[in-house]
């Protein structure tokens, strides 16, 4: 019936479509529909295999030729993390804020890049300390710079400046320097200048840290120290900030040479044919040394000239000089400068003030 009622009614387009297959002698016309028909199918096959080979790449992403430093892979392409640039994401190029109470800084894991600048700011909390450590360090000397200011901006005291190499010492990390801010921030900025470039650092960060971690010669405590502040306690044989001086050095050669005496004075002490600061001099010694004295603070002695004096832990030593009688080098004698030399010295200068105003 439908059939009929399309051949009958010759305005009904879609009608006459609907009824290709039933009309095979309406002829070239209905050859045409039979093409396009063909062209769907082939058309339709075509979409279906790009849809399938679209889900296959989906699936497994394109690949990048180098991997990403800092930074993702999208589409073969590496898209780089905030401040960092070039085809791995290798260089530093911009600003960091670091907010962990430790971390580390870099400028990337190659040679940095030409004209470059990096800013580094790190936040602690206001007034506690804040250490850096420069565990490597290579620019060119002179013209590429890293800067470091004790606050959060560059109008902050500038108190360190980076250039050339640091080349540690084997086998002594101690020597590795240190940076140390007590705002409780760090602003770290790197130029590099247009021509040559180096493997450039890698520092290390943390808040409220020992120095040099104390050397592995001590403890690092909070104990008894001002609000948040840590200080190393340094181990019997050890001292200073970073118990990395030892009170004996290569104990003293025990026990062929000397023995380490930390009863007193904590120096070594020598056997009859050795001498020196940590006994690897004989007796005689044709090497100098230093040696430190135990002499009795004094308060009586001659009086001399052309002597040399310093003041040291309280104590003003003089050294050597002539007096009336006699001269000897080995004439040593040192006072405690807050009593008797003081008082001494303040006695003196209101006599001799008082003497000049009664002259006048
Ligand atoms: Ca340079």
């Amino acid at each position: 019936g439908a059939l009929d009622v399309a051949s009958s009614d010759s305005t009904a387009g879609q009608g006459a479509r609907l009824c290709l297959g039933a009309r095979p002698a309406e002829g070239r016309r209905a050859r045409n529909w039979i093409y396009l028909d063909v062209w769907k199918t082939f058309l339709g096959a075509l979409i279906f295999i790009h849809l399938v080979q679209q889900a296959d790449s989906s699936a497994v992403p394109k690949q990048c030729d180098k991997s990403c430093f800092s930074g993702k892979c999208v589409n073969g392409t590496c898209v780089c993390d905030h401040g960092w640039d070039g085809d791995q994401c290798q260089h530093c190029q911009g600003r960091f804020k670091l907010t962990d109470l430790s971390g580390s800084l870099t400028d990337g894991p190659v040679n940095y890049k030409y004209k470059t600048k990096c800013t580094w700011l790190i936040e602690g909390y206001p007034n506690t300390e804040l250490r850096l450590r420069f565990n490597h360090f290579a620019t060119e000397c002179s013209w590429d710079h890293m800067y470091v200011y004790d606050g959060d901006s560059i109008y902050a005291p500038l108190i360190a400046v980076f250039s050339g190499l640091v080349v540690p010492e084997t086998r002594r990390n101690e020597t590795i320097p240190e940076v140390m801010t007590t705002s409780g921030y760090a602003l770290l900025h790197f130029f590099s200048d247009a021509a040559y470039n180096l493997t450039g650092f890698n520092i290390f960060y943390s808040i409220n840290s020992c120095p040099n971690n104390c050397s592995g010669h001590g403890r690092c405590s909070a104990a008894n120290s001002m609000a948040g502040r840590v200080y190393c306690e340094c181990e019997e044989y050890w001292k200073g900030e970073a118990c990395d001086i030892p009170y004996c050095k290569h104990n003293c050669g025990s026990p062929d040479h000397g023995y380490c005496d930390l009863t007193g004075e904590k120096l070594c002490v020598c056997n009859d044919s050795w001498q020196g600061p940590d006994c690897t001099l004989t007796v005689p010694s044709t090497e100098a040394f230093w040696v430190l004295p135990s002499i009795k603070p004094s308060t009586q002695s001659l009086g001399r000239a052309s002597h040399r004096a310093l003041v040291h832990s309280g104590l003003m030593w003089v050294v050597g000089g002539y007096s009336f009688n006699y001269s000897n080098y080995h004439m040593v004698l040192n006072s405690p400068i807050k009593h008797t030399l003081i008082n001494w010295m303040i006695k003196s200068l209101k006599k001799f003030l008082h003497l000049r105003s009664s002259s006048f």
